[in-house]
Protein backbone atom coordinates (compact mmCIF):
# COMPACT_ATOMS: atom_id res chain seq x y z
CA UNK A 1 0.00 0.00 0.00
CA UNK A 2 1.22 3.62 -0.80
CA UNK A 3 1.42 5.52 2.03
CA UNK A 4 -0.88 8.50 1.84
CA UNK A 5 -0.61 10.77 5.47
CA UNK A 6 -3.27 13.57 5.94
CA UNK A 7 -4.85 14.87 8.74
CA UNK A 8 -8.32 12.60 7.64
CA UNK A 9 -6.20 9.38 6.97
CA UNK A 10 -3.50 9.73 9.87
CA UNK A 11 -4.96 7.16 12.32
CA UNK A 12 -4.82 4.50 9.28
CA UNK A 13 -0.97 5.91 7.58
CA UNK A 14 0.15 5.96 11.24
CA UNK A 15 -0.87 2.56 11.39
CA UNK A 16 0.64 1.17 8.28
CA UNK A 17 3.98 3.08 8.99
CA UNK A 18 3.88 1.43 12.38
CA UNK A 19 3.19 -2.45 11.03
CA UNK A 20 6.39 -1.70 8.43
CA UNK A 21 8.63 -0.65 10.78
CA UNK A 22 8.64 -3.94 12.65
CA UNK A 23 10.45 -5.42 9.68
CA UNK A 24 13.43 -2.50 9.40
CA UNK A 25 16.32 -2.40 11.76
CA UNK A 26 17.20 1.22 10.91
CA UNK A 27 14.57 4.25 10.11
CA UNK A 28 16.16 6.81 7.78
CA UNK A 29 14.59 10.12 8.81
CA UNK A 30 14.89 12.48 5.80
CA UNK A 31 14.39 16.29 6.92
CA UNK A 32 15.03 19.45 4.85
CA UNK A 33 18.29 21.29 6.10
CA UNK A 34 17.04 24.55 5.70
CA UNK A 35 14.61 23.12 8.42
CA UNK A 36 16.76 20.25 10.14
CA UNK A 37 14.79 20.56 13.18
CA UNK A 38 11.27 21.50 12.41
CA UNK A 39 10.47 19.00 9.63
CA UNK A 40 11.84 16.35 12.07
CA UNK A 41 8.94 14.38 13.13
CA UNK A 42 8.23 13.65 16.26
CA UNK A 43 5.38 11.30 16.23
CA UNK A 44 8.59 8.66 14.29
CA UNK A 45 10.22 8.17 17.65
CA UNK A 46 6.55 6.95 18.97
CA UNK A 47 6.04 5.02 15.94
CA UNK A 48 9.38 3.36 16.04
CA UNK A 49 9.92 2.32 19.45
CA UNK A 50 13.35 2.86 19.98
CA UNK A 51 14.32 1.68 16.51
CA UNK A 52 17.74 3.75 15.98
CA UNK A 53 17.39 6.61 13.64
CA UNK A 54 19.38 8.01 11.02
CA UNK A 55 18.32 11.42 10.33
CA UNK A 56 19.39 12.87 6.41
CA UNK A 57 19.85 16.32 6.27
CA UNK A 58 18.86 17.10 2.82
CA UNK A 59 19.13 19.71 0.28
CA UNK A 60 22.15 20.60 2.04
CA UNK A 61 23.07 22.66 -0.76
CA UNK A 62 20.26 25.33 0.04
CA UNK A 63 20.99 25.60 3.53
CA UNK A 64 23.35 27.83 5.84
CA UNK A 65 26.94 25.33 5.83
CA UNK A 66 27.59 27.30 8.90
CA UNK A 67 24.03 25.89 10.61
CA UNK A 68 24.11 22.93 8.36
CA UNK A 69 27.62 22.45 10.97
CA UNK A 70 26.54 23.65 14.03
CA UNK A 71 23.18 21.22 14.10
CA UNK A 72 25.29 18.38 13.52
CA UNK A 73 27.15 18.88 16.54
CA UNK A 74 23.97 19.49 18.50
CA UNK A 75 22.30 16.45 17.25
CA UNK A 76 25.22 14.79 18.49
CA UNK A 77 24.83 15.89 21.70
CA UNK A 78 21.47 14.69 21.75
CA UNK A 79 22.68 11.31 20.69
CA UNK A 80 21.18 11.54 17.25
CA UNK A 81 23.63 10.66 14.25
CA UNK A 82 22.82 12.86 11.51
CA UNK A 83 24.56 13.18 8.03
CA UNK A 84 23.80 16.32 5.47
CA UNK A 85 23.80 15.73 1.75
CA UNK A 86 22.53 16.62 -1.51
CA UNK A 87 20.03 14.09 -2.80
CA UNK A 88 20.71 15.57 -6.38
CA UNK A 89 24.64 14.92 -6.10
CA UNK A 90 25.45 11.20 -6.14
CA UNK A 91 28.63 11.66 -4.37
CA UNK A 92 27.80 11.72 -0.73
CA UNK A 93 25.00 8.72 -0.80
CA UNK A 94 27.39 6.26 0.06
CA UNK A 95 27.79 7.37 3.27
CA UNK A 96 24.68 6.44 4.36
CA UNK A 97 25.29 2.61 4.39
CA UNK A 98 28.67 3.37 5.92
CA UNK A 99 26.92 5.49 9.27
CA UNK A 100 23.99 3.29 8.76
CA UNK A 101 26.90 -0.01 9.99
CA UNK A 102 28.69 2.26 12.29
CA UNK A 103 24.84 2.72 14.20
CA UNK A 104 23.92 -1.06 13.66
CA UNK A 105 27.51 -2.29 14.30
CA UNK A 106 26.99 -4.49 17.46
CA UNK A 107 23.52 -6.00 16.22
CA UNK A 108 25.92 -6.75 12.68
CA UNK A 109 28.79 -7.82 15.23
CA UNK A 110 25.95 -10.85 16.49
CA UNK A 111 24.81 -11.94 13.49
CA UNK A 112 28.57 -12.59 11.61
CA UNK A 113 28.91 -14.10 15.44
CA UNK A 114 26.06 -16.53 14.39
CA UNK A 115 27.28 -17.52 11.06
CA UNK A 116 25.72 -14.65 8.51
CA UNK A 117 28.44 -13.55 6.57
CA UNK A 118 27.11 -10.15 5.39
CA UNK A 119 23.97 -9.41 6.90
CA UNK A 120 21.81 -7.12 5.13
CA UNK A 121 20.54 -3.74 7.03
CA UNK A 122 16.87 -3.09 5.94
CA UNK A 123 15.56 0.56 6.36
CA UNK A 124 12.63 2.92 5.77
CA UNK A 125 12.80 6.36 4.60
CA UNK A 126 10.23 8.53 6.20
CA UNK A 127 9.72 12.42 6.38
CA UNK A 128 7.58 15.15 5.68
CA UNK A 129 6.17 15.83 2.18
CA UNK A 130 9.25 17.25 0.00
CA UNK A 131 11.92 16.82 1.65
CA UNK A 132 13.51 14.93 -0.86
CA UNK A 133 12.07 11.07 0.22
CA UNK A 134 11.84 10.14 -3.53
CA UNK A 135 14.95 11.52 -5.00
CA UNK A 136 17.20 9.88 -2.27
CA UNK A 137 15.59 6.23 -3.02
CA UNK A 138 15.91 6.30 -6.45
CA UNK A 139 19.72 7.47 -6.32
CA UNK A 140 19.97 4.86 -4.04
CA UNK A 141 18.66 1.97 -5.60
CA UNK A 142 20.21 3.66 -8.91
CA UNK A 143 17.05 3.40 -10.87
CA UNK A 144 13.59 4.73 -11.17
CA UNK A 145 11.44 2.98 -9.28
CA UNK A 146 7.98 4.32 -9.42
CA UNK A 147 7.26 6.03 -6.32
CA UNK A 148 4.41 6.79 -6.44
CA UNK A 149 4.23 7.91 -3.30
CA UNK A 150 0.91 10.57 -3.26
CA UNK A 151 -1.18 8.89 -5.06
CA UNK A 152 -3.34 6.85 -2.13
CA UNK A 153 -4.84 3.82 -3.20
CA UNK A 154 -2.11 2.30 -5.65
CA UNK A 155 -1.92 -1.23 -4.15
CA UNK A 156 1.04 -3.06 -4.59
CA UNK A 157 3.16 -5.57 -2.85
CA UNK A 158 5.93 -4.27 -0.54
CA UNK A 159 8.97 -4.92 -1.61
CA UNK A 160 12.65 -4.53 -0.81
CA UNK A 161 15.04 -2.90 -2.89
CA UNK A 162 18.62 -3.20 -2.99
CA UNK A 163 20.39 -0.02 -1.88
CA UNK A 164 24.44 -0.76 -2.00
CA UNK A 165 26.36 -3.67 -0.73
CA UNK A 166 24.43 -4.61 2.46
CA UNK A 167 21.56 -1.58 2.10
CA UNK A 168 17.90 -2.94 1.82
CA UNK A 169 14.96 -0.07 1.60
CA UNK A 170 11.18 -0.43 1.37
CA UNK A 171 10.23 0.36 -1.91
CA UNK A 172 7.51 3.13 -0.71
CA UNK A 173 8.72 5.88 1.57
CA UNK A 174 6.32 6.69 4.30
CA UNK A 175 5.10 10.24 4.18
CA UNK A 176 4.76 11.69 7.58
CA UNK A 177 2.31 14.54 8.01
CA UNK A 178 4.48 17.77 9.81
CA UNK A 179 3.35 18.51 13.43
CA UNK A 180 2.84 21.96 14.00
CA UNK A 181 4.19 22.83 17.59
CA UNK A 182 4.30 26.12 17.26
CA UNK A 183 3.31 28.36 14.89
CA UNK A 184 6.51 29.31 13.14
CA UNK A 185 7.10 25.41 12.48
CA UNK A 186 3.90 26.38 9.51
CA UNK A 187 5.58 29.40 8.32
CA UNK A 188 9.02 27.49 8.12
CA UNK A 189 7.76 24.35 6.76
CA UNK A 190 5.80 26.14 3.99
CA UNK A 191 9.12 28.48 3.65
CA UNK A 192 10.58 25.27 2.56
CA UNK A 193 7.26 23.51 0.34
CA UNK A 194 6.59 21.36 2.88
CA UNK A 195 3.29 22.20 3.39
CA UNK A 196 0.97 22.81 0.46
CA UNK A 197 -0.16 26.59 -0.55
CA UNK A 198 -3.92 26.21 0.50
CA UNK A 199 -3.24 25.94 4.05
CA UNK A 200 -1.73 28.99 5.04
CA UNK A 201 -1.16 32.77 4.41
CA UNK A 202 1.72 33.66 2.49
CA UNK A 203 1.46 37.52 4.50
CA UNK A 204 1.91 35.12 8.05
CA UNK A 205 5.14 33.35 6.16
CA UNK A 206 6.76 36.49 4.78
CA UNK A 207 6.52 38.43 8.14
CA UNK A 208 8.05 35.33 9.94
CA UNK A 209 11.04 34.94 7.14
CA UNK A 210 11.28 38.85 6.49
CA UNK A 211 12.06 39.10 10.27
CA UNK A 212 14.71 36.22 10.25
CA UNK A 213 16.39 37.65 6.93
CA UNK A 214 16.77 40.77 9.00
CA UNK A 215 18.13 39.46 11.45
CA UNK A 216 20.25 36.92 9.77
CA UNK A 217 20.86 37.61 6.18
CA UNK A 218 20.08 40.74 5.69
CA UNK A 219 22.59 41.27 2.73
CA UNK A 220 20.81 38.87 0.75
CA UNK A 221 17.57 40.90 1.32
CA UNK A 222 19.80 44.08 0.43
CA UNK A 223 21.26 42.43 -2.70
CA UNK A 224 17.89 40.85 -3.99
CA UNK A 225 15.57 43.94 -3.38
CA UNK A 226 17.89 46.31 -3.26
CA UNK A 227 16.60 46.92 0.87
CA UNK A 228 18.36 50.02 2.38
CA UNK A 229 20.00 49.99 5.46
CA UNK A 230 17.26 51.94 7.46
CA UNK A 231 14.82 49.95 5.88
CA UNK A 232 15.84 46.89 7.78
CA UNK A 233 14.82 48.55 10.97
CA UNK A 234 11.39 48.89 9.57
CA UNK A 235 8.86 45.77 11.11
CA UNK A 236 8.39 43.10 8.47
CA UNK A 237 4.82 44.47 7.74
CA UNK A 238 6.47 47.43 7.07
CA UNK A 239 8.81 45.96 4.86
CA UNK A 240 5.82 44.49 2.61
CA UNK A 241 4.46 47.31 2.00
CA UNK A 242 7.63 49.12 0.88
CA UNK A 243 8.83 46.43 -1.51
CA UNK A 244 5.25 45.75 -2.93
CA UNK A 245 5.44 49.64 -4.05
CA UNK A 246 9.38 48.96 -5.14
CA UNK A 247 8.94 46.14 -7.65
CA UNK A 248 5.87 47.93 -9.35
CA UNK A 249 3.18 45.55 -7.42
CA UNK A 250 0.97 49.01 -6.21
CA UNK A 251 -0.86 48.10 -3.09
CA UNK A 252 -0.96 44.06 -4.26
CA UNK A 253 1.36 42.59 -1.14
CA UNK A 254 0.33 39.01 -1.76
CA UNK A 255 1.62 39.20 -5.33
CA UNK A 256 4.85 40.12 -3.31
CA UNK A 257 4.53 37.82 -0.16
CA UNK A 258 3.85 34.90 -3.01
CA UNK A 259 7.38 36.05 -4.92
CA UNK A 260 8.80 36.46 -2.20
CA UNK A 261 8.15 32.76 -1.02
CA UNK A 262 9.37 31.77 -4.80
CA UNK A 263 12.10 33.34 -4.52
CA UNK A 264 13.15 32.03 -1.77
CA UNK A 265 12.68 28.21 -2.51
CA UNK A 266 14.53 28.49 -6.02
CA UNK A 267 17.44 29.67 -3.73
CA UNK A 268 17.40 33.25 -4.98
CA UNK A 269 17.69 34.61 -1.76
CA UNK A 270 20.87 32.34 -1.11
CA UNK A 271 21.36 29.66 1.35
CA UNK A 272 19.34 29.76 4.38
CA UNK A 273 18.68 27.72 7.12
CA UNK A 274 15.28 28.95 9.40
CA UNK A 275 16.30 26.32 12.85
CA UNK A 276 18.15 28.64 14.28
CA UNK A 277 20.58 26.64 16.57
CA UNK A 278 19.76 26.43 20.08
CA UNK A 279 22.58 27.10 22.79
CA UNK A 280 23.02 23.93 24.86
CA UNK A 281 24.85 23.34 28.03
CA UNK A 282 26.71 20.83 27.10
N1 LIG B 1 18.19 21.56 -4.20
C1 LIG B 1 17.84 20.31 -3.92
N2 LIG B 1 16.65 19.84 -4.36
C2 LIG B 1 16.33 18.57 -4.04
C3 LIG B 1 17.18 17.72 -3.29
N3 LIG B 1 16.57 16.53 -3.13
C4 LIG B 1 15.39 16.62 -3.76
N4 LIG B 1 15.23 17.84 -4.30
C5 LIG B 1 14.04 18.34 -5.04
O1 LIG B 1 13.00 18.49 -4.09
C6 LIG B 1 11.74 18.16 -4.68
C7 LIG B 1 11.04 17.10 -3.88
O2 LIG B 1 11.76 15.89 -3.99
P1 LIG B 1 11.07 14.45 -3.82
O3 LIG B 1 12.15 13.43 -3.89
O4 LIG B 1 9.93 14.32 -4.74
O5 LIG B 1 10.56 14.60 -2.32
P2 LIG B 1 9.60 13.63 -1.51
O6 LIG B 1 10.05 13.72 -0.10
O7 LIG B 1 9.60 12.28 -2.13
O8 LIG B 1 8.24 14.36 -1.70
P3 LIG B 1 6.75 13.75 -1.45
O9 LIG B 1 6.70 12.42 -2.15
O10 LIG B 1 5.87 14.78 -2.03
O11 LIG B 1 6.60 13.63 0.03
C8 LIG B 1 12.05 17.74 -6.10
O12 LIG B 1 11.83 18.86 -6.95
C9 LIG B 1 13.52 17.37 -6.05
O13 LIG B 1 14.16 17.54 -7.29
C10 LIG B 1 18.45 18.26 -2.84
O14 LIG B 1 19.25 17.62 -2.16
N5 LIG B 1 18.70 19.56 -3.20
MG1 LIG C 1 7.96 11.14 -2.86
Amino acid sequence: MTIQWYPGHMAKAQKQIKERLKAVDLILEIVDARVPESSINPMIQELGQNKPILLIMNKADMADPRRTQQWIETFKKRGITAIALDAQHKAKLPMIEKVAQEILAEKLAKKRAKGIRNPVIRAMCVGVPNVGKSTILNRLVQKNIAVTGNRPGVTKNQQWLKAGQTLELLDTPGVLWPKFEDPTIGSKLALTGAISDAIYHPDDVVIFALEHFKEYYSSQLQKVYKVTDAELEEPAAELIMILTKRLGFKEDYDRFCVKFINDARQGKLGRFTLDVVPVEAS
